[in-house]
């Protein structure tokens, strides 16, 4: 056999036909699976993400094998295991005798330099293909950037539109004649019953309880819970539970998409993106099924609509902005926030309810939705001034669906404002009112959420308006933030004087 190709495959491309293995003979090419400590540890991620990757990959060596692929495979506990992505390549190196290098670019700046330098390291031809998983590519993101003052969501979501033609009429107009339904988008959580959809519940096969032991022993002093985990860890089983999001949840999805209720996690969400982001659901073929249920007529065209601009809207935008912004996206901190995270980001134990909960569910479930992510645990940060390095940070580690490319727009341009307005044209800052209009938390919180000062006072009321206060040299001037600004200062100077008291006592009671 002549000398063959090596492709190595990272732990989220586990997709059958990812680019680097398009036009490779699967007679004379080796894909290189690798667990390796750095990627375990590099930030200290959930235990249940650590589990749901590394048994996902297991699993899709073997269907690589079932399909007629060589797979190189190291495991986390072999004693040769060098630690490292370019440990293991030079390893494979030495054990294939390979004459050239395929790979799929990484999902972060930090791997991508890895795999950049390999070219000169090893004196192999390498080649990177670009990860055509993705609608838009990076040439055609830069270009859509170049020609505007402002990057905004909805515009390149529009382009994503008019590109794939979903939910695009004949004459190239949108379905039902908007482009966007998201003020359908907004109802309080209904009463909690017994009917919720809920995920399915996979049972851990053998593959999986083998990782959970390891992860169990060696990531003992990692955040989370092993005691839920239920992901499914299989193209298949990642279907199946795709099915039951189209059958059981996405019609009301709409309705409820920013709906928070006590001891329900997942409600009407589709729970699907640790799949698409490790590989094992293809998200366009996703977006189109949602079409067709649309047109079916059983999805509203508010879920619908909904759903898919989540998908090739905000996540091929946020991809775009990281990579468009450049490894010191990371570093960038517009409102000078510098306070440490609370330590209760590690323990839910904190007198806040709707805290409790969002934090609570994501040390059980390395899941919570996009409105605890952004209104609760991102408000907070934001709200606090937390220091936006060690948010993002907590983000990356928390959550099963956490790659850099995906989160770090999400926590430092969304929630946290930290790029200055970049990625958002307003903070996403918000009192206890907005808090109490889309959840049960407040009902059933020790705070009053309809009190700004005193022992029992919601703490994001106060927090608010300190927010405000504190930054009103750098945001005053947005017209978005107009109204509530003209409203600090109609209120009293004692009035003020006693709210901001209040935020500074509670944020040194933080420290
Ligand atoms: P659904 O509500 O069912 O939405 C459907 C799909 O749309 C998701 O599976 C996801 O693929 C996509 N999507 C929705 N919103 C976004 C968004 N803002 N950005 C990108 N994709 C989106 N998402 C991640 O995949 N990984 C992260 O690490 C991540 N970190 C986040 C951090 C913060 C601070 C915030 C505010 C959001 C973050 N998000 C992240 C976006 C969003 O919260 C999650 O994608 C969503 O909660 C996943 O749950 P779901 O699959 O049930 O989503
Ligand atoms: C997140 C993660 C973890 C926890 N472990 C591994 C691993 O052992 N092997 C692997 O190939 N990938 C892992 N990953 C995902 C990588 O960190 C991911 O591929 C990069 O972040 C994307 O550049
Ligand atoms: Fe959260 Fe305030 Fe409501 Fe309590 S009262 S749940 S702290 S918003």
């Amino acid at each position: 056999m002549a000398a063959p190709l090596l492709i190595p495959i990272l732990g989220d491309q586990l997709t059958p036909d990812i680019a680097s293995l398009r036009g490779a003979d699967p007679e004379n090419s080796i894909l290189l699976m690798m667990e390796v400590a750095d990627e375990t540890t590099y930030v200290r991620h959930h235990k249940a993400k650590i589990a749901f990757i590394l048994s996902a990959m297991r699993h899709h060596a073997e269907r690589m094998r079932r399909i007629g692929w060589t797979v190189d495979y190291v495991r986390l506990d072999d004693p040769a295991n060098s630690g490292s992505f370019t440990g293991e390549v030079a390893r494979a190196i030495e054990g294939h005798r390979p004459s050239a290098i395929n790979v799929t670019e990484a999902g972060e700046w930090r791997v991508r330099a890895m795999l950049e330098e390999w070219d000169g390291r090893f004196g192999l031809p390498v080649t990177i293909h670009e990860d055509d998983r993705f609608l838009c590519s990076h040439a055609e993101f830069d270009t859509w950037a170049a020609a505007r003052k402002q990057l905004r969501m909805e515009f390149f979501y529009r382009d994503m539109r008019r590109k794939t033609g979903l939910l695009m009429t004949e004459a190239g107009e949108p379905e039902g004649g908007r482009w966007n339904y998201d003020t359908e988008n907004r109802k309080p959580p209904p009463q909690r019953d017994l009917l919720m959809p809920q995920p399915i519940p996979f049972e851990p096969d053998g593959i999986s309880r083998e990782v959970l032991a390891m992860v169990a022993e060696r990531f003992a002093d990692h955040i989370g819970s092993l005691d839920n985990f239920h992901f499914a860890v299989t193209h298949e089983d990642a279907l199946r539970q795709q099915d039951r999001f189209l059958d059981e949840a996405l019609p009301r999805f709409g309705d409820y998409q920013d709906a928070m209720l006590t001891d329900e996690p997942f409600l009407w969400h589709s729970v699907l993106s640790p799949y698409i982001n490790a590989g094992l659901l293809d998200p366009l073929a996703l977006a189109q099924e949602v079409e067709q249920r649309y047109r079916a007529g059983t999805v509203p065209l508010n879920a619908a609509e909904g759903f898919i601009r989540q998908l090739i809207g905000w996540r091929e935008y946020v991809r775009g902005v990281y990579w468009h912004e450049g490894p010191d996206y990371g570093r960038r901190n517009a409102l000078g926030a510098t306070r440490d995270l609370p330590g209760f980001y590690w323990t839910r134990e904190t007198d806040m309810h709707c805290m409790a909960q969002a934090i609570g569910q994501t040390i059980d479930h390395a899941y919570a939705h996009h409105i605890q992510r952004l209104m609760i645990t991102g408000n907070f940060a934001l709200l606090a001034g937390i220091d936006p390095h060690q948010v993002h940070v907590w983000y990356l580690e928390v959550y099963a669906d956490a790659y850099e490319w995906v989160e770090m727009p999400n926590t430092l341009g969304m929630a946290l404002f930290a790029d200055g307005g970049l990625l958002g044209s307003k903070p996403y800052a918000a009192g206890g009112a907005y808090i109490n209009r889309m959840s049960d938390y407040c009902g059933k919180c020790r705070y009053d959420q309809k009190r700004r000062v005193g022992p029992d006072a919601c703490p994001f009321n106060a927090l608010y308006w300190d927010f405000l206060a504190r930054n009103e040299r750098k945001l005053a001037r947005n017209p978005r933030l107009s109204m509530p600004y003209r409203n600090w200062d109609r209120m009293s100077e004692e009035d003020r004087t006693a709210i901001r008291a209040q935020a500074a006592r509670f944020l040194k009671d933080l420290g």
